[in-house]
């Protein structure tokens, strides 16, 4: 029997509030995310229970339960204090995905502190505009990463502390402090008294135009991470979970902690590189049951075809879901045919902090389909021209939501009008305080889809110009501001391109300063420049070398022109594109 039960019953019956219950959690109690994944664990008896198993590089493999987290990271939250952190100033976790960053991430929120993991391959320059954004007062990171952090430390006037919790000590310079987790476990912490806005996690997200964003979200997000966790990831007591994803990005926060560990299950983390082989022998040995990944995974893993997995013994898996990227009717059959289980699309971002619209256990899949609206989520599809809701199936128009729902993110760092654009049907000075209550307006999603007869819905595209490479989004003005540092480079423009597994990848068009020559030197040059600048992910694919950038009248350089030429798209009326 799922969670769950009947989707149907489910939404007529809805209120957040069944969140509690799911997490055996009565008015008056806590509501501070750090500890409601491991001091109340504990509490209810679970200190002893696995919490983490974590496996890295080489097969070396740790295992931490409840109460170790609790001890740990009270370790980490009296040490916060202790440096005169105060609640409500950021935290930088700057790590792979080391048991470190997962308990200090608790650890921070405990003390009331904000939580602003940032994944760990980020070049000094994507490091830089996020730390800066969010006037960043402490940064944890290891010995291999802290190198990008003194590279800026010197731009940053709010960063005051840097503190290495892995790797050599010795190596470090005189300003920056050693703290080694297991050298400060913590009986005793009481943990800070938060309530449903006070801020936890900040994640930043790329737009189509300017620096990313820092979309902040409070405690009370936890509700609709525990729920959905619950019904869509069906978790229960002796469920072994896996979510591939990293808590530098949403999905590894939401799901990859906050989800399983607030309602006490044991989740493994395998912090070495992708090949299908060690995926699977990591589900193997440890006997995952749920496994929750992204469909540049499930894509590579199809690559590696149907024999790989015979090698395997995958029979603990009895429940699998994606997210991040549209998941192709293809990969959902296969996985059906190979696994004997399919994965169940599921679709949110970074803004909602929680699912979406999503398929259910024991809900019929229509594979291509995102599936239906958690229940208490109220989805509509909007017109692409006035922003009406459409009634016809079949309409494609843009995602949006009936704001009110626990995870919604709570603002854009210091971007008021930016967050207040999301948000459409209203009059102006209606926000943002009425925002999460008031129920004439949409949250607008930045996605196109359609609603079938059915109610099923259908991913379409995205209505901007962001780059989503194996489910990670990159935002064309970072890497265009990136490009035009470099000595060769006069203008640029960053579109994603097609990619059969990773769906998109990046391809830029350069026009070159004077006394420039495309070669392929120059071209691996600029590859590595925008790697080591910004992330692996960032870094072009494709270099195109041009003799001038199409331009609107007013100069903007007309990226989705080039977006259609390169996808084969009917181009349009070229006049209409410079209006935009
Ligand atoms: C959780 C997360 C959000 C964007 C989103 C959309 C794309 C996510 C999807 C999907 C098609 C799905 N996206 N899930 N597209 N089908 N099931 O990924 O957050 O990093 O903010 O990305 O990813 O474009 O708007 P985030």
């Amino acid at each position: 029997m799922s969670n769950i039960g009947s989707y149907e019953k489910r939404r007529e019956n809805f209120s957040w509030d069944i969140a509690k219950e799911v997490l055996k959690w009565e008015e008056g109690e806590i509501l501070n995310i750090g500890a409601m994944c491991s001091d109340r664990i504990c509490a209810r008896g679970d200190g002893e229970k696995k919490a983490l198993i974590w496996q890295g590089f080489g097969g070396k493999q740790k295992t931490y339960t409840f109460n170790d987290l609790r001890v740990l990271s009270n370790g980490f939250a009296k040490f916060l204090k202790e440096l005169g952190v105060e609640p409500g100033e950021k935290v930088c976790l700057f790590m792979d995905k080391i048991p470190e960053l997962y308990v200090s991430f608790l650890g921070v929120l405990k003390m009331g502190a904000v939580a602003q993991p940032l994944f760990s391959a980020f070049g000094d320059e994507s490091l830089e505009v996020r730390l800066l954004s969010a006037d960043t007062k402490v940064i944890f990171t290891t010995r291999k990463h802290v190198k990008k952090v003194r590279k800026i430390q010197d731009k940053l006037p709010a960063l005051e502390k840097i503190v290495v919790v892995e790797g050599n000590p010795n190596k470090l310079r005189d300003e920056e402090i050693y703290f080694s987790m297991e050298d400060f476990r913590t009986e005793d912490f009481t943990a800070y008294e938060s309530g449903p806005d006070t801020p936890s996690v900040l994640h930043y997200t790329s737009g189509t135009t300017g620096q990313p964003k820092g979309a902040q979200h409070g405690h009370g997000s936890v509700w609709g991470q525990a729920l959905t966790t619950s019904w869509v990831l069906d978790l229960k007591d002796d469920d072994i979970y896996w979510c591939t994803a990293d808590p530098g990005w949403v999905t590894g926060t939401s799901y990859g902690i906050i989800g399983p560990w607030s309602l006490g299950v044991t989740q493994c983390v395998l912090d070495s590189g992708f090949t299908s082989a060690a995926w699977y022998q990591f589900i193997q040995d440890n006997k995952v049951t749920v496994w929750y990944s992204a469909p540049t995974a499930i894509r590579s893993l199809m690559r590696d075809g149907e024999g790989l997995v015979k090698q395997y013994d995958l029979s603990s898996l009895r429940h699998l879901a994606s997210v991040g990227e549209p998941l192709n009717a293809e990969a959902v059959i296969w996985s059906e045919k190979v696994y004997g289980l399919a994965f169940l699309d599921t679709f949110w971002q970074t803004e909602t902090g929680s699912m979406m619209i999503t398929n259910f256990p024991g809900m019929k899949i229509k594979p291509g389909s995102m599936g239906k609206p958690f229940p208490g989520i109220v989805a509509g599809i909007l017109d692409l021209n006035t922003n009406e809701p459409v009634t016809e199936p079949g309409t494609v128009g843009l995602i949006a939501f009936r704001p009110g729902w626990p995870s919604m993110f709570k603002e854009y760092v210091k971007k008021p009008d930016i967050y207040r654009s999301k948000f459409v049907g209203a009059a102006d000075d209606a926000m943002p305080a009425e925002l999460r209550v008031d129920e004439s307006l949409w949250y607008v999603s930045g996605d196109r889809a359609s609603f079938d007869k059915d109610g099923y819905y259908w991913f379409v595209g995205r209505d901007d110009d962001v780059i989503n490479t194996g489910g990670h989004l990159v935002g064309p003005f970072e890497i265009e501001s990136a490009l035009v540092e470099h000595e060769a480079i006069a203008e640029a423009a960053a579109i994603g391109k097609p990619d059969e597994v990773n769906m998109e990848v990046v391809k830029v068009f350069i026009t070159l300063n004077p006394g420039f020559e495309p070669s392929d030197d120059l071209e691996l040059n600029i590859m590595n420049f925008i790697r080591k600048k910004l992330s692996p992910l960032a870094m072009p694919q494709d270099i195109e070398y041009m003799e001038k950038l199409p331009k609107t009248r007013s100069g903007k350089i007309l990226r989705r022109y080039l977006k259609a030429l390169e996808w084969g798209h009917d181009v349009g009326d070229l006049s209409t594109l410079e209006d935009d």
